[in-house]
């Protein structure tokens, strides 16, 4: 079992010669010292022992099952954020037990400017040891440690007890804002630039780390979001299979004389108030066993305590450690020979050598855990280390550097001495605290406009109603309430080739559906339609979309087959007939001239006809919500409503006809196209609008146009989502207030970014790779509000479209005079379809708003193409019926 020799002693440092076996002394007396510093060595087997059990307790205790007898506390400490370097302010700190019973009252000026810093101006304040063992008098004190005492207050508020204290003293208006930790202090005062550091670890009158946590690891909180800093407590580790192996007899000696045997075991085998009394004990063993001081052993010698952390430090200096040996052992009144201060020597740097790797232990499972929690094999970490041991021990900080390394070889791990802990980090803490909760209230202010209520909703849905009776009587409405000459759902006896276009969405599809006795096939095509087509002259458009025919038919062999068409062309039309449709106005970022006012059909014949030798049978043009609750109709004969989520966003419905003016006929049933995305272009929604809105309709092709599109559908979620995030930085609120050229680019903050980022939710990895891949430095809050704002805006469009349904299905309902309503709704769309929480937000709004209907969403496989060849063969069969 080799134990590891820490080699990191410098070359040509002068190392005190310890003992080897059989080498200085005579033979028994080597063997004693030997087996007594042998005590101290520890195996790398046995501090990967320490280092999984460590591990095991966190990770016990993160779920809330604290072993009383070894565990680690892994204590919240509500510190959500690290500091992003421009935090401000005055602060009073109180620095208690940090080294040893001293209190220390600090002022901190932040200045919030990079590399300006106001020296703290600080009093220290010796507190009498009557105080320390005497009675004290929201955040609960565990247990006292490191020679603390008083009574009364574990398991008390200390910060009551404080604020207790400041109204019994009645002189001072101080505001307690905030309790830390003196690691999380360290980690605090790490400068952003150097960090940011996300594990803390402090070696001095006692010892601990702290570190970033995910929440949702942390039974006790019940958050899934962000991380939180987690004091880990690890002093009171004490796993006896980890630990039994390492502990020696001075160890259990130096415990059971201590304030608190058997608490702290881990502590008091690192922390400086241990060390000097370890080495002591060991000084005494040896000589008693006459290998030391010729067996002499002074009073003072034989006192607890009278070896110092400082006393040890100074020993071990490589330089002059072996003439402050001397010193120190003559102020014990002892008369050291030089063999004796070198082996005193020795024992300093074996009591130190061990602690130096235990903390590298504990501190190699901090580094697993957080590989575990942020599932990152390579860890790239910045520690910020504080406390006297490990500034001012000559070895400490080498010796747990290279042995860090060796256990947690996958981890690159830079150690940042912090400076003033104590002072700087709690006034960091109390100042980040401050500005986490200035953001979230201007957050909260700038997304409270998104969170509709209940009322506003149903506002929403009784507006739409309003609107849907007004458009039906042909009144002024912001509803136009399209007749669109489809009177029957498919009826399953359709058969036969049609072709499909389909225009309007994300892509332009062709289509080839040969509607059978064994149900439908499809045979389709995609092509693009460019932006200078979109928005070039309507021949243009219209020639295009024949060029795209013809490549289809010749690649499916179609060439010189006029099979009936159903044309889906996803844009307001006044229909005057199955095959007649006025466009009214073009949405969705088209906009080809000549085009509105213009029959559609008539467009694309003339197309056809300028093509020459191209034969094509125009039956049907139909809306896209028509196509798809035609798709979905033929599965499922309840299918009565058609919902389309995508780039645009609108609904259609079979209303009885009585209810349709300027439609003959009193009996049966039509579809109405509603065109609700202009829901609200009369102003009716200016209530809900948000400055976000606005901004969004302003920088549009069409302001003033579609406003209830603008607030739901695919082509504008990503601008409002860019427009908030804009108006956050602007704030402050975000990337520290650095306003960058990306993200005032128009359309660069996709809407399917929003699906991406809200289905990763938990780890926060999709907006970290969207944001940088925008060249956005983001910090871990940055993340955390984009994902809330993307929440919001989601959360909003999502409701607004549940409310709209609702009304619809509520007419269906009344229309019907039904109790109860059961009806499906065919629903396509890429936003419906990728956003990982639309869908069951929209179903739970109508739930909400429509109790009495029950709504089943079909997601239309097809899309509407195949609902446009299921119309044109509905046609053909009527026609068919009509001819015999
Ligand atoms: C697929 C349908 C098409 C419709 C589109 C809407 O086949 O008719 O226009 O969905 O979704 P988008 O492609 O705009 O996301
Ligand atoms: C159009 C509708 C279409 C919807 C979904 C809207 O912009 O006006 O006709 O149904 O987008 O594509």
């Amino acid at each position: 079992m080799d134990s590891i020799e820490p080699s990191s002693l410098q070359s040509g440092e002068r190392t005190p010669s310890c003992p080897q076996k059989g080498l200085l002394q005579p033979s028994d007396s080597s063997e004693l010292v030997q087996e007594c510093l042998q005590q101290f060595k520890v195996t790398k087997a046995q501090l990967q022992q320490i280092q999984a059990s460590l591990l095991g307790s966190m990770e016990q205790a993160l779920m809330g099952e604290v072993s009383p007898t070894s565990g680690v506390q892994m204590l919240p400490t509500y510190v959500e954020s690290t500091p992003h370097g421009n935090e401000q302010g005055n602060f009073v700190v109180l620095e208690l037990g940090a080294s040893g019973a001293s209190l220390r009252v600090l002022w901190v000026t932040l200045t919030g400017i990079k590399g300006q810093k106001v020296e703290p101006k600080s009093q220290d304040f010796v507190i009498p040891q009557e105080v320390v063992l005497g009675t004290g008098q929201q955040s609960t004190l565990i247990s006292w440690t490191k020679g603390f005492r008083c009574s009364g207050v574990e398991g008390q508020d200390v910060v009551q007890l404080l604020r207790d204290a400041i109204q019994r003293q009645g002189a001072y208006n101080i505001d307690v804002v905030a309790v830390v930790n003196d690691t999380v202090g360290t980690m605090m005062a790490c400068e952003p630039g150097a960090g940011p550091c996300e594990i803390s670890l402090l070696v001095d009158t006692g010892t601990n780390a702290c570190y970033m946590e995910e929440a949702r690891h942390v039974a006790v909180l019940d958050e899934d979001r962000g991380r939180t800093c987690i004091s880990v407590e690890w002093g009171s580790f004490s796993h006896d299979g980890a630990l039994g192996p390492v502990l020696t007899s001075f160890d259990h000696a130096l415990d059971h004389a201590s304030l608190n045997p058997g608490a702290q075991r881990f502590e008091k085998m690192i922390g400086g108030l241990y060390l000097g009394e370890l080495v002591r004990l060991v000084l005494v063993y040896l000589a008693q066993n006459r290998v030391l001081f010729g067996g002499y052993t002074s009073p003072a010698l034989l006192s607890q305590g009278s070896i110092l952390l400082e006393h040890v430090i100074e020993m071990e200096d490589p330089s002059t450690g072996l003439a402050y040996v001397h010193t120190i052992l003559q102020d014990l009144g002892l008369s050291p020979k030089a063999s004796d201060a070198e082996l005193v020597q020795c024992v300093c740097a074996a009591v130190c050598s061990r602690a130096a790797q235990l903390c590298a232990a504990a501190l190699a499972a901090v580094l697993s855990r957080l590989q575990r929690s942020r599932e990152q094999q390579k860890l790239q970490i910045a520690v910020a280390t504080g406390g006297r041991v490990l500034e001012r021990h000559p070895r400490f900080h080498s010796i747990l550097q290279e042995m860090v390394k060796l256990l947690a070889s996958e981890c690159d791990v830079s150690f940042i001495p912090s400076v003033d802990g104590g002072g700087r980090g709690v006034a960091m803490v109390t100042a980040v605290a401050a500005r986490l909760a200035n953001h979230r209230r201007l957050l909260e202010e700038t997304l409270a406009p998104f969170r509709l209520s209940h009322e506003q909703l149903a506002a929403v849905q009784t507006q739409m109603r309003e609107a849907m009776d007004k458009g039906l009587r042909r009144e002024p409405s912001s509803l136009r309430m399209l007749p669109t000459y489809v009177r029957a759902t498919p009826d399953g006896s359709e058969r036969g080739d049609f072709l499909a276009l389909d225009l309007g969405g994300t892509n332009f599809r062709v289509l080839l559906v040969r509607v059978a006795e064994g149900g439908v096939q499809i045979i389709n095509q995609v092509y693009s339609i460019p932006e200078c087509v979109a928005q070039g002259s309507g021949q243009q458009l219209f020639d295009h979309i024949v060029d795209c025919i013809v490549d289809f038919q010749e690649k499916q062999g179609l060439r010189g087959q006029s099979l009936p068409l159903g044309f889906t062309f996803s844009f307001p039309c006044k229909q005057l007939g199955l095959d007649q449709g006025i466009l009214l106005n073009w949405t969705k970022g088209f906009n080809a001239s000549d085009c509105e006012g213009q029959d559609v059909v008539f467009l694309l014949r003339e197309a056809i006809r300028r093509r020459q030798a191209v034969e094509l049978n125009v039956v049907a043009i139909v809306n896209d919500t028509v196509g798809t609750m035609m798709s979905c109709g033929y599965e499922d004969p309840q299918c009565e409503m058609g919902l389309i989520v995508g780039t645009g966003t609108n609904a259609c419905y079979m209303e009885e006809l009585r209810n349709v003016a300027g439609v003959a006929g009193d009996s049966g049933h039509m579809c109405i196209n509603m065109e609700w995305g202009a829901f609200g272009d009369d102003g009716s929604l200016g209530m809900l609008s948000t400055c976000f809105d606005s901004r969004v309709d302003q920088a549009s092709i069409n302001p003033g146009k579609q406003r209830f599109e603008k607030m739901i559908s695919g082509m504008y979620l990503g601008e409002i989502v860019r427009h908030i995030l804009l108006n956050l930085t602007s704030l402050g609120v975000l990337f520290r207030g650095q306003q960058t050229q990306c993200l005032q680019t128009r359309d660069i903050f996709k809407t399917k970014f929003l699906s991406e980022i809200e289905s990763d939710s938990l780890a926060l990895r999709q907006v970290r790779a969207i944001l940088e891949d925008l060249g956005l430095t983001l910090t871990l809050d940055d993340a955390l509000i984009v994902l809330e704002v993307c929440q919001a805006v989601s959360r909003r469009a999502a409701q607004l479209c549940g409310a709209g349904v609702a009304a619809v299905v509520e007419k269906i309902r009344e229309n019907r005079d039904l109790d109860e309503l059961t009806v499906s709704v065919g629903v396509d769309g890429t936003l419906y379809k990728m956003h990982p929480h639309f869908a069951r937000l929209v179903a739970a709004t109508v739930r909400e708003l429509a109790p009495r209907c029950v709504v089943t969403f079909l997601q239309s496989e097809d899309g509407s193409g195949k609902g446009a060849a299921l119309v044109t063969a509905v046609a053909c069969r009527l026609a068919q019926m009509a001819r015999v």
